[in-house]
């Protein structure tokens, strides 16, 4: 499943209408919204050109809009993979670093509560008296102890107790939502136009690009691509991550019957045209499951199918 940003702020910090800028889903006020962000990248056309792919996807984050704020609604970011907390600079007199503070908080507040209601949890189970189980509640309670010191759970040292699905160990992306950082609701409107007509309004790249850019470094993500005569298309990998996991990726069959996987850059298949002259300049490179893949690399899996 593609990568998840949520997004936190406080009431009415524009929130709702960041969403629908980012993945022009068309939000509603007062409930959950989930929708797609495309991660703009100049490197898929040339990409799908020189393959002779008809059709080009983007690759996309998923985003979660939760309604309002405080610990429970906070909660409900507890799958997604990082926040981008959106705030206020629109209205006259906004405090954005103080917005950020209060939102820092809330974040650590909701996860108190989440490691005392695991402690309850494990508490009860450990009335068995069984060793590990005792021993899960001492971990725990140290846990507690150090949120309730005001500290984050990214800052705890060591394996946090399993479980849990802290909200402070993710990524946490500031945007400052007005003129002068990124107008949301401008952005939210020229989304409704059609790509050209925005981008003339605009005289430049969309903001937006920034967002979906820092949100891509805070996870840490790269671009690789497959390109066929169907369709060209760009995906996400945490960087660090196997052809096997970019396989897994694309496709559950692709991993479980890898075989191996062609690789060229990206750069190199556009200059030279096609995968057959980037063969026969030796720039097509055969590699394992364990290859790690490289930030623009253009891989095509080979697999058995059926298998597994
Ligand atoms: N001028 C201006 N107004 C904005 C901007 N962003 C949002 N607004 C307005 O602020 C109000 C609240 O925006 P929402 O996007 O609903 O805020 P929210 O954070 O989702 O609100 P809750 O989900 O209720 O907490 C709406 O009237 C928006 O039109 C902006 O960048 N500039
Ligand atoms: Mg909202």
């Amino acid at each position: 499943m593609a990568l998840a940003a949520g997004i936190a702020g406080l009431p009415g910090a524009g929130k709702t209408t960041m969403f629908n800028a980012l993945t022009r889903a068309g939000g509603v006020p007062g409930r959950e919204n989930v929708g797609m962000a495309t991660i703009a990248d100049d490197r898929l056309e040339p990409v799908a050109r020189v393959s002779g792919s008809p059709k080009a996807t983007p690759a996309a984050l998923r985003v979660v809009d939760p309604p309002g704020f405080g610990a429970a609604v906070l909660g409900n970011l507890r799958q997604v993979d990082a926040i981008l907390a959106v705030l206020d600079g629109f209205t006259p007199g906004a405090d954005p670093d103080a917005a950020l503070e209060t939102l820092r908080l809330e974040l650590l507040v909701a996860d108190r509560d989440h490691v005392e209601r695991r402690l309850e949890r494990v508490r009860s189970q450990a009335k068995s008296g069984e060793r590990a189980l005792r021993e899960q509640v001492e971990l725990v309670e140290r846990v507690l102890g150090h949120v309730e010191a005001g500290r984050g759970l990214g800052e705890w040292p060591g394996a946090l107790p399993p479980g849990l699905e802290p909200l402070t160990t993710k990524p946490l992306v500031p945007i400052v939502n007005g003129p002068g950082g990124v107008d949301a609701k401008l952005e939210a409107e020229l989304a409704e136009l059609p790509e050209d007509e925005a981008a003339a309004f605009r005289e430049g790249p969309s903001v937006l690009d920034a967002v979906v850019r820092a949100l891509f470094d805070a996870l840490g993500l790269l671009v690789f691509f497959t390109a066929n005569e169907n369709e060209a298309r760009a995906w996400t990998l945490r960087r660090g991550g196997t052809a096997l996991d970019a396989a897994a990726s694309v496709h559950t069959d692709l991993a479980r019957g890898f075989i191996r996987c062609e690789v060229i850059a990206w750069r190199d298949l556009v200059e030279c045209g096609s995968r057959a002259e980037a063969a026969r300049r030796g720039l097509l490179r055969i590699e394992g499951r364990d290859y790690r893949v490289e930030d623009g690399d253009v891989l095509t899996v080979r697999f058995q199918p059926g298998r597994g």
